[in-house]
């Protein structure tokens, strides 16, 4: 018999020699009986009768896009096999059969989840919001609260963007090292069980060509952590070949480097074909075995597998695949290979298999029916209802052969979309606008119903629903005394974050310089020898996979802050930010969220990659997670003790030239917390309302001055969060008194200046009390060029402030202010 070890260097051995044993033998060894490896036979059947059906589906006009798990069968049914409770995935479109092998979806959820039915009941991954094949389990209850991690399999949120599940699964892996390292985690128990956990992570061979991928390789290889990662290597992207993707045309042979030596550490790399279910068994075994209990990440690559069905329903292969391929991945399709095999080992007979066919071939369909039939529901009965409104209408008005003709139109449609529904009552309506009748009344409060439940369904849990909702922690204001200490503005954050670190073992700060010395400003100062390097520690310089490894753990409960080192480099992370971790709520309708703090710091200071304010870059990519822009430290740690209270995700932005400036130690520094969507007055003023963040405080403070010399009295409001913004409409309330307004960042122009601008003068109807032209005032159009003359003709500063508000008021009262230049 050979021995795991023996057979792994047999199969990676060039000329690939393959020693026939007995299989069924053999997996025995592994574990395995006939009964397993028929039920996977059975699984993996029914998989390829759901991509089958899906496909026909979308043909017949009942979902919009399908794209499917065919010829990937085997790798799944492998994986699954020694996935366990505990374990998270962290995935692409290609793994229902895995999800159906271990039992976290059924085929009757895929299709719903195809159809996009919105119920959770029938959906429970996205309520219909993400297109098929896209994963989630709900680690959430519905109150917002972890349900117990240890006692279900995970699955975090599949996105579409290639790659993009790389730097997840980096942070969700990371998390079991934390959990077994970090004693005071023990305690945690439903999310680890001593570190135990494996992350299984998927990916397209395709994919691996993106910068991600091997950011996240290469952090998974620092950190060694407990991550299992295959590639499904189909030999294409869409029509794309491996000969265009990967040098040598071979992601293992690429990958060579990364392995790990006797003396070094790397990852632990496999090789086996798809079709090859002895194999795959035997390799899944081995590589998580090692991984679960070593914390050494392996990658399996997956080859030779096929895409009977092609890329998805939006193309054939047969315009990109030669004769040849084609013949080949018919030979090759891994379940009849898979079947072959067990014939050939009697494992079982042909008319056992023909029986295993016929079932899997019924279960699929009939997960299928119950999936539509279920759909349809909701569906029909808006439909019923709409009928006998529109009837209501032609009797009480009509009738009308308009409406009959909407009403006609709705009842030849079999189950009606909802927008079709609603489209024929609000026609209706309109049609009907110069009469009266109850039922009119009846239709638009029918829609209005309909209204908000289609706003429940696809527009909630953008933020936090719950009760740990940043915009609901009690607020406490920040204690001094008359002995409170005079501080350096850093002093105050590590102060706060000392405080945070001492009381809650679940924060884990890291980023760029961030451990030993304690970050460039030294925030973190003593902190890494103060709780050790499982609490703040050093990351390379890889600002994805720093947001991702933040992404993973606070999927698995724990409280990352995780510093990007300048705003300017936030740019690298901008995609998994807005793609993944400002959506974990919304694409799983409140079933999972990722609470991570993303500390940086920004505004003015010098030179073109250290003075970033692209704030309107920033907000129209990242709703979902709050934007802070506090002016100094003191505000900054009030936010940072806000978030760590709550269980949003947020972007805190400090400002770079203010680590230095003296502030007022709070007494309370651990506890005072700043509420979000407040703004507050710092200088209160009749003529004029500036309304600013950040760095830009400052200079508007100074422009308030020297316009109070000339007798003009300058309103400055700090917005200070801009996402949310201003949720009690203070600035209306100033502008209500000075009747003009100004807003001014260091952003380009129409940046975050026009977002202000929208909140206040649309959101707040602040344009109703406006006695001059609004304004904005921005950086010019390029970044900040170096040195203190380069920062003032590229920024915003107080003499342009004090210009623009003067000529206001010069075009009003010229007599008192004459034109100057
Ligand atoms: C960033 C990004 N670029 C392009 C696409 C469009 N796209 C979707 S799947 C795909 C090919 C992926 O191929 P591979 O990784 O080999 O996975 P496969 O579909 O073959 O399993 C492409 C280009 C995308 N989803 N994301
Ligand atoms: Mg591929």
């Amino acid at each position: 018999m050979l021995t795991s070890r023996s057979w792994f260097f047999i199969r990676i051995s060039k000329n690939m020699t393959s020693i026939k044993v007995n299989p069924t033998k053999e997996l025995q060894a592994y574990g395995l009986t006939v009964n397993d490896i028929l039920h996977d036979y059975k699984i993996g059947y029914a998989s390829r009768q759901a991509s089958l059906i899906g496909r026909k589906e979308v043909f017949l006009g009942r979902a919009k896009f399908g794209i499917f798990g065919d010829g990937k069968e085997l790798a799944q049914l492998a994986m699954a096999r020694f996935f366990k409770e505990g374990d998270h995935r962290s995935g692409y479109y290609r793994d229902q059969t895995f999800m159906f092998a271990a039992n976290m979806l059924t085929i009757q959820q895929y299709f719903a989840q195809l159809y996009a039915h919105t119920d959770l009941n029938a959906e429970p991954a996205s309520g219909g919001r993400l297109m098929n094949g896209h994963f989630a389990t709900r680690l959430l209850d519905e109150m917002g609260n972890w349900k117990d991690q240890t006692k279900m399999k995970n699955s975090s949120a599949d996105v579409s963007p290639t790659a993009a599940q790389m730097p997840r699964l980096v942070g969700l892996a990371w998390a079991s090292k934390l959990y077994r390292d970090n004693k005071e985690l023990h305690a945690f128990k439903q999310f680890s069980i001593n570190g135990n956990e494996v992350a299984f992570g998927t990916i397209g061979n395709a994919s691996t060509s993106e910068g991600i991928f091997f950011e996240s390789i290469n952090a998974a290889a620092v950190l060694q952590i407990p991550m299992v990662l295959s590639i499904w290597d189909d030999g294409y992207g869409i029509s794309v070949p491996n000969e265009l993707h990967t040098p040598k045309v071979d992601i293992s042979k690429v990958l060579e480097g990364f392995r790990r030596s006797e003396t070094e550490k790397g990852l632990e790399l496999f090789r086996v074909n798809g079709w090859d279910y002895p194999e795959l068994i035997k390799a899944y075994k081995e590589a998580t075995d090692l991984t679960r209990a070593k914390h050494i990440p392996t990658l399996i690559h997956v080859a030779e597998m096929t895409q009977p069905l092609g890329h998805s329903t939006s193309g054939s292969h047969e315009r990109y695949k030669s004769k040849e391929r084609l013949a080949w991945e018919d030979e090759y399709d891994c379940l009849k290979k898979m079947r072959e095999w067990i014939l050939e080992n009697e494992i079982a007979h042909q008319g056992q298999l023909e029986g295993i066919e016929a079932e899997a071939t019924k279960m699929a369909k009939k997960g299928k029916d119950k999936a539509w039939e279920e759909y349809i529901k909701v569906l029909i009965q808006d439909k019923k209802e709409a009928l006998e409104l529109l009837d209501e209408l032609n009797a009480a008005l009509g009738p009308y052969e308009q409406i009959s003709k909407y009403r006609d139109g709705l009842e030849a449609i079999p189950h009606p979309l909802k927008l079709e529904t609603i489209k024929s009552l609000k026609y209706s309506l309109r049609y009907t606008r110069n009469q009266y009748s109850p039922t009119r009344i009846k239709i638009r409060d029918w829609l209005k119903i309909k209204d908000d439940r289609n706003q429940k369904d696809y527009s909630s849990h953008i933020y936090s629903e719950s009760q740990e909702s940043a915009l609901k922690v009690k607020i406490v204001p920040p204690i001094y005394s008359h002995t409170s200490k005079i501080v350096d503005g850093r002093e105050v954050l590590q102060a706060c974050f000392d405080a945070a670190l001492a009381k809650d073992p679940r924060v884990v700060a890291f980023g760029e310089d961030l451990g030993k010395i304690g970050d460039v400003n030294q925030a973190f100062a003593g902190l890494q020898k103060k709780y050790g390097d499982h609490r703040v520690m050093d990351t390379s310089i890889r600002e994805t996979t720093i947001i991702g490894q933040g992404i993973g753990i606070a999927l698995r409960g724990l409280r990352p802050i995780a510093e990007i080192q300048y705003l300017d480099y936030l740019i690298y992370t901008i995609q998994t930010m807005s793609d993944d971790l400002a959506c974990v709520q919304y694409r799983t309708v409140g079933g999972q969220k990722a609470p991570v703090i993303i500390r940086t710091r920004g505004h003015r200071l010098e030179g073109v990659w250290h003075s970033g304010s692209p704030l309107g870059m920033i907000l129209n990519s990242i709703r979902g997670i709050f934007v802070l822009v506090p002016r100094n430290m003191t505000q900054a740690s009030g936010f940072y003790n806000t978030i760590l209270r709550s269980d949003d995700p947020a972007l805190i932005i400090e400002t770079l030239n203010a680590y230095r400036l003296k502030e007022k130690l709070p007494e309370n520094i651990g506890e005072f917390t700043v509420p979000l969507g407040v703004p507050e007055i710092l200088n209160e003023g009749t003529d004029c309302t500036i309304v600013t963040y950040g760095a830009m405080c400052r200079i508007a403070m100074d422009a308030a001055k020297q316009l109070g010399n000339v007798g003009i009295s300058l309103e400055v409001i700090d917005v200070q969060s801009l996402l949310p913004f201003d949720i009690h409409h203070a600035i209306v309330e100033s502008i209500k008194k000075t009747n003009r307004v100004i807003f001014a960042d260091e952003d380009v122009s129409g940046g975050a200046s026009a977002y202000m601008m929208q909140q206040v003068l649309e959101v707040q109807d602040a344009y109703k009390y406006l006695d001059s032209k609004p304004l904005t005032l921005n950086s010019k159009d390029h970044r900040p060029a170096y040195s203190s003359d380069g920062d003032y003709f590229s920024k915003v500063n107080a003499e342009d402030i004090y210009d623009t508000v003067y000529s206001m008021l010069n075009e009003v009262n010229p007599v008192d202010f004459p034109e100057i230049y």
